[in-house]
């Protein structure tokens, strides 16, 4: 192609197009003046000749390659072009560093305690006394009140109600009395809309002997014969080993239309699923996916030490081993070494738990997972439920050592109970508190005095033989922790329970302080307590109080309720506690806002910094962070003055944020004296340059090591 000037002094682009606006700066020229454009055609004198040409707007590709080889272009063009890759590498450097150096969010069952809804008891929407799907979902407000966003709702499956649930009848649907399915779809679809989780109970140990599967399996169906543990036996004595149920006597049942005996580790009408057939392994994790394609955001897995047995059904060894073995009748009188945490066990939480990982892969959606597995006196059993680095399990195995707290109103003893989890827990797991549950009324024995099991530290040799004593002056404790630990206890323990590091789980009506009711064996409902009246978990499973109205507030329709409202109903309530500034329910609101907002109260160290008979004290820090927490709790039967003036991390003067005795909020302490009543709970807010943590290690856990930079108010991890 070439370009030609023309007689009026635009150029003739070749056969393409024509330029008017283009004017020699001679004002003419003539035909001759021709530009070879062509690159094969290119020579010097026409390069020079060229640059005396303005750009122009349209300019074709051949004239802007040659303005482009110009050095006043090309230079700034060429300096763009690696400014671009500059900054694009260091987008790239900064994003990656960025997701480097981030600490991983808290997920919901972190941020939030979890709250335990006991179904019956919580609310009555049809007046026929008994709690159900629909009262809960009347009563969602109450999450959003107490800042609560994890709710876990005890069985509501269809059952015959032999263990009020934990039977289930059929896993796939919902009992007529706590309401229908729609109820249930209904209530989930109202909680997610609050942003509310709904953490499901699961009971994969045993089903009900209602349960199709164990009609069809003691009828010798092919598919279900071998769905539970059966043996051989005889009829008129039908024990084919000596293992014991949990609820006491023999674990076997004849049954006469099999004409086997079948195992069952809690109550006969509880026939143990086999988990060594694989038929039942897919039926119980369809069962999960029921659940999950519901939207149920987690389980907790019930019993489930107990879900494989050993094949050679050997004899278990006794704990006493001159007992006469027909004297063996109760689960302490044996070594559960072939019933519960079988080989295998963790396989099957592992397979459950990558389940759920199918369903947690959703922004948002992480489903969560909870064990119930009461090994007392063998913590590292129960910290196997966390699983590995490499292999997760459940996100965290429920922490039952609290509920001893009772036993022994003491601040080395609270620190003790606390130390159990905090010196077992694996490495970067997130530690949980329990301090009341419906569902635990089984105690273990009193430890066997044995010098092969003595404790090696000074301060757990201690608590060894306390805890010895204890048990035996027969200080039966009672869930209710108001009831069991005193009503003087409750607000320090809440407090204790919501600023350590880890998962609160609150049990229903805790939040307001309510009590054991009195139960006469007449009133008694529950199963356990119709067989054991002294095993009744009836006390503790009292109506929630709402109001002063009738029936609390549970029931507004009839004057029924299956078991009867606590007589402190008027006092104690939900809608008189909201009015009052000083109440156990807005120190607990107060307490756990607190927890999700300050980052040292969620993410940051824990220390111990004392204990002695009457108080345990630590600290909440976090680094690079310069405000901090102490908490002073006295879990004593007297005042104590607490000085702390060793700690030369903490300031002189200490000005207490709360009080669980509101009189002494906004007070200026000194460290050396800082006074507390029996049962009261400072929390002292301090700004600090020097942080503990450094200079005392052994004292302090963190779950994940965070820092916080306040130069660009973000956390990094460190
Ligand atoms: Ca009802
Ligand atoms: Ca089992």
């Amino acid at each position: 192609m070439s370009l030609t000037k023309d007689t009026d002094g635009s150029l003739e682009l070749g056969l393409y197009t024509r330029n008017p606006g283009y004017q020699d700066e001679e004002g003419g020229g003539s035909a001759a003046d021709t530009i070879h454009a062509d690159p094969g055609e290119k020579h010097e004198s026409d390069a020079a000749e060229y640059t005396q040409i303005k750009p122009y707007a349209g300019m074709p590709k051949e004239v802007l390659l040659l303005y482009s080889s110009q050095a006043r272009y090309r230079v700034p063009r060429e300096i763009l072009f690696w400014l671009t890759v500059a900054c694009t590498l260091a987008l790239v450097t900064l994003t990656v560093t960025v997701i480097v150096m981030s600490p991983r969010c808290l997920s919901w069952w972190q941020a939030s305690p979890v709250y335990q809804v006991y179904t019956r008891s919580f609310r009555d929407s049809d007046g026929d006394g008994v709690g159900d799907l629909k009262g809960i979902q009347e009563q969602l407000d109450h999450f959003e009140y107490l800042n609560i966003k994890s709710v876990w709702i005890s069985p509501f499956y269809r059952s015959p109600m032999r263990d009020f649930g934990y039977d289930v009848a059929d896993f796939r649907s919902i009992d007529p009395l706590f309401g229908t399915m729609q109820d249930f779809e209904d209530l989930l679809g109202e909680m997610q809309k609050k942003g509310l989780k709904l953490i499901m109970d699961f009971i994969p140990n045993h089903t009900s002997d209602q349960h199709r599967w164990f009609n069809l399996s003691r009828t010798r169906e092919p598919h279900y014969k071998d769905y539970y543990v059966w043996t051989d036996c005889n009829a008129t004595a039908p024990r084919p080993n000596n293992w014991v149920s949990v609820f006491g006597n023999s674990s076997w049942t004849y049954d006469d239309v099999r004409g086997q005996c079948y195992l069952h580790q809690f109550l006969k009408e509880q026939p143990d699923l086999n988990f060594r057939n694989l038929h039942v392994r897919k039926e119980i994790t369809d069962i999960i996916h029921f659940w999950l394609e519901k939207g149920v955001d987690g389980f907790r897995m019930d019993a489930v030490k107990h879900l494989l047995e050993a094949a050679h059904l050997r004899d278990e060894p006794q704990v006493d081993p001159n007992k006469a073995p027909e004297s063996v009748t109760s689960e302490w009188d044996l070594h559960h070494d072939y019933t519960t945490s079988q080989l295998g066990l963790h396989d099957l939480l592992r397979d459950w738990r990558a389940e759920m990982d199918i369903y947690s892969r959703e922004p948002g959606r992480y489903r969560f997972m909870v064990t119930e597995s009461y090994d007392y006196h063998e913590v590292d059993k129960t910290m196997m439920y966390y699983g590995t680095p490499l292999v997760k399990e459940s996100d965290f195995p429920f922490n039952f050592y609290l509920l001893d707290l009772p036993q022994n109103t003491s601040g080395l003893w609270v620190q003790h109970l606390v130390h159990l989890w905090m010196a077992n827990i694996p490495k970067g797991q997130w530690p949980n508190w329990v301090v009341s549950q419906e569902s635990l009324y089984l105690h273990p024995p009193p430890p066997t005095f044995s010098f092969s099991n003595l404790p090696n530290s000074p301060l757990h040799l201690l608590f060894y033989f306390s805890n010895l004593h204890c048990y035996q002056v027969g200080n039966h404790d009672k869930p209710r922790i108001a009831s069991s630990a005193g009503q003087t206890y409750i607000r320090v323990i809440n407090m204790l329970l919501l600023t350590l590091p880890g998962t609160p789980t609150t049990y229903y009506g805790e939040e307001i302080g309510m009590e054991n009711i009195n139960v006469t064996d007449s009133q008694i409902q529950d199963p356990a307590g119709k067989y054991n009246a002294s095993a009744s978990r009836d006390p503790q499973r009292s109506p929630m109080q709402w109001s002063g109205d009738m029936n609390a507030g549970f029931n507004n329709k009839t004057n029924i309720t299956w078991l009867p409202v606590h007589p402190d109903y008027s006092s104690v309530n939900v809608e008189v506690q909201k009015k009052d500034e000083g109440s156990v329910l807005a120190q607990y609101r107060f307490l756990n806002k607190l927890r999700q907002s300050e980052l040292p109260l969620h993410r940051g160290w824990f220390c111990y910094v004392h204990a002695d008979a009457s108080v345990f004290s630590y600290l909440r820090e976090l680094d690079g962070l310069d405000r901090a927490f102490l908490m002073v709790l006295n879990f004593g039967k007297e005042s104590a003055i607490t000085d702390l003036s060793s700690i030369r991390e903490l300031p002189e003067q200490l000005k207490v944020l709360m009080s669980t005795n509101q009189v002494s909020e906004g007070k200026v302490l000194q460290k050396s004296r800082i006074l507390t009543e029996a049962g009261e709970g400072l929390m002292i807010q301090y700004s600090t340059l020097i942080h503990f943590n450094p200079n005392h290690p052994e004292q302090c856990y963190v779950s994940e090591k965070t820092c916080y930079l306040s130069a660009m108010d973000i956390l990094y991890k460190c």
